[in-house]
Order: structure tokens, then C-alpha cells, then sequence
């Protein structure tokens, strides 16, 4: 039996929350989770996932800037635009087919697979490509989960993402000559897509992702540049050999593979050793791979970053 709760409509969407508010608020999802749990209806909506403990400090940036300030060039190539045009994206019922090389090609709904792996929050940084940075609570599943669950092969070498085709409902889709070329593509190594820090992410603040945000399922990889975390995801394929990506397929030298977050390897326009945070006026300074070294560098070890960058 299905019971699809919608949560996002309850929230208003000028909702800022202090830090203060927010933790007490996961306070009170504490105890509605378990009685959630209680209620055995083990769906996914605002309330069912596995707090985070340790958020290391980070104060999320508020509900409001997260969705309203996005990038989203299935929409538009402007940041406002999109939190307006996704309103109608059908994301249910949505398929994610998981195949190429693995134990068992499968086509999974997002429901089901909630069911499987349950989801958690992680408050990560977010780094774009452009200078700008957030901190999100998102919810989701760890990625590696999702590809234990298909069983990986000798062969599983990258992973490449696709984002949903539908010029029905993608405007951006619908024109000829467009800024990028859809469908968006994005893809990691093997390594980092089994990193523990690598997240599909279905909601945000405790709720489900809206639209513009990737709903219903989207990649955050929060070491790397914004770009990398592609939205509305249809498939996953494992490769032996690398995988397209939209922004390195069109532009090598902009737009690196690895798009790790890197301070002392500016993009040839700017520089990229200072961000500024959504909400703040002052600019910080922007951390070796988005504050995320003791976690990732080893997978970087002995490799030119100006080189592979
Ligand atoms: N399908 C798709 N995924 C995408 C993009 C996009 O245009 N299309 N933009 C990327 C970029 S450049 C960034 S910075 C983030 C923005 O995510 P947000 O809008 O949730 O902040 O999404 C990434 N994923
Ligand atoms: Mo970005």
C-alpha cells in the first residue's frame, strides 16, 4: 500500500530557520519518528530517517535560500527561475534503473528502494563552481548501499548519471540551441562513488526535495564542485571505462572530471580561493576539497590536482 504524504506543501516557502528553531524542531521529529516507527508505516515522508550526531558546527543555510537560489539549466540558466518553473515536476512515480556493469540490472522505485535503505541526514558544505557556498541538512541514502545492493563487478570502474528527459516538462529541453546538452550527464569513480560521504539525497530540512532542489533524487557530493551533484535522477550505469559528463564533455579545460573544490586551482576566469555564502555579504575563504581532506584526500594521493583538477 502506498500513502504518499506531502509534506513540502505544509511549509511556507519565506520560512527562515535560525539554527535555534531548527534544532528543536528535529527534536520534536525525533519523537514523531518514532511514533512513525510505532505506527509501523515505514514510508518515506517528512519524518522517517536516522538523525545526524555530528554536524560539526556547521549552521545550515535557511530553507528559503536553499530553494530558491538554484541551478537548474533543464528550467533556466537563471537562479530564481527555477524554483517557479519545477513546481508541476511528476515525481511519482519515478524509476531509477541502476545497470551497465553489475550483478543484476535492476529498475528500482524510489519508494521501494527507501523501504530497502534507510535514509539519514548528513549537514554538508556546498561549493559552486561560481563562487557561491550553502551548508544543507539533506536526508538520503548513501550511495554505496544502493550499489552493494546491485552488486559491483571487476568491471565497475565509473559510475555515470543521468537526469530525466522530458521536454514536456523541461522548458530548456524543448530548444534547439540550448546552453548545455541534455540529457544532463554526470559521472564519478568508482572510489568516490563508494565513499561514505557520497549521498543520493530525496529531501532537505527533513522534508522531501523539491523540485528545483533535484527531487525526487539527486547526487551530492560534497567535496566536489556543485556541478557534479546532478538532479532528477533516472539512471545509474557502472563503466569500465569513464563516464560522460555534461560540463567536462563541453568545456575540458573550465570543467574538470574531478571538479574537486580546490582554493589554490582557480578556473581560468576566476579565482576560486574565496566563496561567498548564501545570506552573507562577506566572503569566506574556500577549504581544501570543501573541508572534506581527512575524509577524501587518500583517494587523491600522489595525483596532480593542477592536472587533474
Ligand atoms: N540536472 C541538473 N543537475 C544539476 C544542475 C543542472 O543544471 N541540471 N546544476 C548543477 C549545479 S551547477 C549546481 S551548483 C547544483 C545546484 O543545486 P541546488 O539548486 O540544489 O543548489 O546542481 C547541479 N545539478
Ligand atoms: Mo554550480
Amino acid at each position: 500500500m502506498l500513502i504518499r504524504h506531502n509534506y513540502t506543501k505544509t511549509i511556507p516557502s519565506n520560512e527562515i530557520t535560525p539554527e535555534s528553531v531548527y534544532k528543536e524542531r528535529r527534536e520534536l521529529m525525533k519523537l514523531a519518528a518514532s511514533a512513525v516507527a510505532l505506527a509501523a508505516t515505514p514510508l518515506f515522508g517528512a519524518l522517517n530517517y536516522e538523525r545526524e550526531k555530528t554536524s560539526r558546527g556547521l549552521k545550515p543555510t535557511s530553507f528559503d535560500q536553499i530553494t530558491t537560489y538554484n541551478n537548474f539549466y533543464e528550467y533556466s540558466t537563471d537562479k530564481e527561475s527555477p524554483a517557479r518553473l519545477a513546481k508541476n515536476l511528476k515525481t511519482r512515480p519515478w524509476t531509477m534503473s541502476i545497470g551497465g556493469e553489475v550483478q543484476k540490472k535492476v529498475t528500482l522505485d524510489i519508494d521501494q528502494l527507501l523501504k530497502l535503505i534507510p535514509a539519514q541526514e548528513r549537514i554538508y558544505r556546498f561549493r559552486c563552481v561560481e563562487g557561491w557556498s550553502m551548508v544543507v541538512p539533506w536526508v538520503g541514502i548513501p550511495l554505496a548501499s544502493v550499489l552493494k545492493h546491485v552488486g559491483l563487478t571487476s568491471k565497475s570502474k565509473f559510475v555515470e548519471f543521468q537526469t530525466l528527459f522530458d521536454p514536456k516538462q523541461f522548458p530548456a529541453q524543448r530548444e534547439s540551441f540550448g546552453s548545455i546538452s541534455f540529457p544532463y550527464r554526470e559521472g564519478l569513480r568508482i572510489d568516490e562513488a563508494m565513499n561514505p560521504l557520497t549521498l543520493l539525497a530525496v529531501g532537505l530540512y527533513g522534508k522531501e526535495l523539491l523540485p528545483q532542489n533535484g527531487a525526487p533524487i539527486r547526487l551530492v557530493v560534497p567535496w566536489k564542485y556543485g556541478f557534479k551533484s546532478i538532479k532528477s535522477i533516472v539512471s545509474i550505469t557502472l563503466r569500465e571505462t569513464p563516464s560522460h559528463t555534461t560540463w567536462n564533455d563541453m568545456a575540458p579545460k573550465e570543467y574538470g572530471f574531478f571538479a574537486n573544490v580546490n582554493p589554490t586551482v582557480d578556473h581560468p576566469r576566476w579565482s576560486q580561493a574565496r566563496e561567498r555564502p548564501l545570506g552573507s555579504f562577506f566572503k569566506q575563504d574556500t577549504l581544501m576539497f570543501n573541508g572534506y581532506e581527512k575524509e577524501v584526500a587518500h583517494m587523491y594521493k600522489g595525483v596532480n590536482l593542477r592536472k587533474f583538477f
